[in-house]
């Protein structure tokens, strides 16, 4: 791969710098992340479809999707219908609209998402892992499987990986038989909620939305889901067998920056995996390798992926200046490949990204006071009450 290293640092001398006066430091990270990305590019694999499909039978999402997936092309978008529903849900007029019942369906799924402290809720967050757990049930050699809706369709619930998914399952549920009937497949709804999830979360990246996934009953192969001691080696291996390779398997596992764990440390239920749970931000990488406050409990393979030769640099890049945008972007070209693992039929995907509500690049968490006492052990009754994301106000710090 020599070669291609010195074509990457060739192809640099052509690419500007969005900083106005980055320091030296920072603009050699910056060539290194381009650098890595070109070399990155040369490895991307093709999934589904997509693999065999000449370019020129290729719809215009379908070319769409080949580039993300190809790492060409960003996965985020802000184009927003901000008009009211064509129609009622079922009504002649909605139906006749692609996208109308999932805005119906984009509006419940916000509602149920977003805490009244502006966080993102513990549905919001079981949304993603549901959609990641969906999808991740698919291999290259399994041979089926994947985003096909077969975690609530078939009996796959009953499998420990999924504990901690209780509340999010029945919920969807519920939007599935409300909405099934008018064409939107379990396979889809769980994708789009954990979509409408991510960019319901704070400073989340507003992912582009693909509908058109077909439901399988069939429950997927088993042993394809990470477990919470995995070594950074067994971890590495088993989503490169899913297309997934180590870059994106950092930036996804980023997704824990929401997250506040229920099963790994039962004596330790709802405490969190950063000092900012409910919130899309990347403070989650460096306090992995750092010493956090004692309430936020690092998973082992978190642990050992931050200190892996072959994941350790894009979880510093991540970890630094500029590491937000970096990692949103990133975080959007990963989680549409996994999203789309198993689906055969991408080339004739929809898209109703436009439903899904604005993203939010700035918060302030008007209960951090409060939340950084929980963080350093006191207050334990306040678990649940962060986990549905409800705004601590009332208690005086006495500072
Ligand atoms: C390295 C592989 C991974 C391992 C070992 C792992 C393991 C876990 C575990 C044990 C939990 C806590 C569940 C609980 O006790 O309630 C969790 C939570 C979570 N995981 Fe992962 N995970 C991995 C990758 C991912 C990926 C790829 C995503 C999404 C793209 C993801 C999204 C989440 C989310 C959002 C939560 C928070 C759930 C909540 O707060 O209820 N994880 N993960
Ligand atoms: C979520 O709630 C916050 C504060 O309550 C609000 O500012 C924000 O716009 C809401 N987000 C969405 C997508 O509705
Ligand atoms: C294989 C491996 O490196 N496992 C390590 C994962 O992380 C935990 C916690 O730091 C270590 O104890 C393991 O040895």
């Amino acid at each position: 791969m020599k070669t291609l290293g010195y074509l990457s640092y060739a192809l640099l001398a052509c690419l500007p710098f969005s900083e106005a006066h980055p320091g030296m430091g920072e603009q050699m990270a910056e060539m290194r992340r381009v650098a890595n990305k070109i070399q990155r590019r040369q490895s991307k694999e093709l999934i589904g479809d997509l693999a065999t499909l000449a370019d020129s039978k290729l719809t215009s999402i379908g070319k769409d999707i080949k580039a993300i997936l190809l790492d060409q092309q960003n996965a985020e978008s802000s184009t927003i219908d901000a008009s009211i529903p064509a129609g009622a849900i079922g009504s002649a007029a909605c139906k006749a609209d692609l996208c109308c019942h999932w805005k119906w369906l984009a509006y419940e799924m916000t509602a149920k998402f977003n805490g009244t402290s502006g966080r993102c809720s513990k549905f919001a967050r079981q949304a993603v892992r549901l959609g990641f757990h969906d999808a991740g049930v698919w291999s290259r050699d399994s041979g089926y499987g994947g985003a096909d809706g077969s975690i609530l369709l078939s009996n796959e619930m009953s499998r420990a990986d999924n504990n901690g998914l209780a509340a999010i399952a029945d919920q969807t549920n519920k939007w599935y038989t409300k909405y099934n009937q008018y064409g939107l497949s379990m396979a889809d709804i769980i994708q789009f909620g954990a979509n409408v999830a991510t960019v319901v979360c704070p400073l989340g990246p507003r992912i582009r939305s693909f509908v058109g996934r077909k439901d399988n009953t069939k429950a997927g192969p088993t042993g394809l889901l990470p477990g919470e001691k995995d070594s950074a080696d067994v971890l590495i291996k088993l989503f490169q067998a899913k297309t997934i390779d180590p870059h994106d398997l950092v930036a996804l596992v980023g997704a824990h920056t929401t997250s506040q764990q229920h099963f790994v440390n039962t004596a330790r239920d709802g405490d969190p995996q950063d000092t900012t749970p409910g919130i899309w931000d990347v403070a989650f990488y460096p306090q992995t390798t750092n010493n956090p406050p004692v309430r936020v409990l690092k998973f082992q393979s978190d642990i050992n992926l931050s200190k892996d030769s072959r994941t350790s640099p894009e979880w510093a890049e991540f970890s630094g200046s500029g590491g937000q945008n970096h990692w949103n972007e990133d975080y959007s070209v990963a989680y549409t490949r996994l999203s789309l693992l198993g689906v055969n039929n991408i080339n004739d995907l929809k898209e109703c990204t436009k439903v899904l509500p604005a993203r939010r690049s700035s918060f302030v968490s008007e209960d951090q006071k409060v939340l950084d006492m929980w963080l350093a052990g006191q207050f334990n009754q306040l678990n649940n009450m962060v986990d549905d994301a409800i705004q601590l106000t009332g208690v005086t710090t006495g500072t």
